[in-house]
């Protein structure tokens, strides 16, 4: 198998390091830890390599986002709630020329309307809702398609 030589950039907005532990009903009780572990089994299964980030500050996001331009194949975001806010996050994805995977764990088009729209969307070229954290493992299988 091929091994892209980029890594796929696995991002994670705020509120996403309590995963497991806040409204469990809402994101499930699997914490952000076991995640990056499942996606860096299925990577490697894969043939990618993976850089797995979650931070609280849009900055840190826009930041990685920069450093994917350069040295990412592929981009996995989870927003969080800078979903629905920014701008600077979609801006910066619009600088980035390679595959943008939107992922959210719950179904954001079940919840409250605020959280039916998405700056992100407007660059993603998919976008997984509702899959709980498997929609991570799914987005790494469609960037192993988009990347071949
Ligand atoms: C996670 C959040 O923290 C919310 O702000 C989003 C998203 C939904 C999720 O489902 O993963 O609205």
């Amino acid at each position: 198998m091929q091994v892209p030589k980029k890594p796929v950039y696995i991002l994670n907005g705020p509120n996403l390091n309590l995963l497991g532990k806040r409204q469990p009903e809402i994101y499930g009780r699997e914490t952000l830890a076991d995640v990056a572990d499942r996606c860096a089994a299925l990577a490697e299964d894969l043939g990618l390599t993976i850089r797995f980030h979650q931070s609280n500050h849009e900055g840190a996001i826009v930041d990685w986002v920069h450093e994917a331009r350069e040295q990412g194949a592929a981009i996995i975001i989870n927003p969080a709630a800078y979903t629905h806010t920014s701008v600077a996050i979609l801006d910066a994805l619009h600088a980035f020329e390679g595959p943008v995977l939107e992922v959210h764990i719950s179904n954001v088009h079940k919840r409250e309307g605020f959280r039916h729209h998405s700056y992100v969307s407007l660059r993603a070229d998919g976008v997984i809702a509702g899959f709980g954290t498997e929609g991570y493992l799914l987005a790494l299988r469609r960037a192993k398609t988009l990347l071949n």
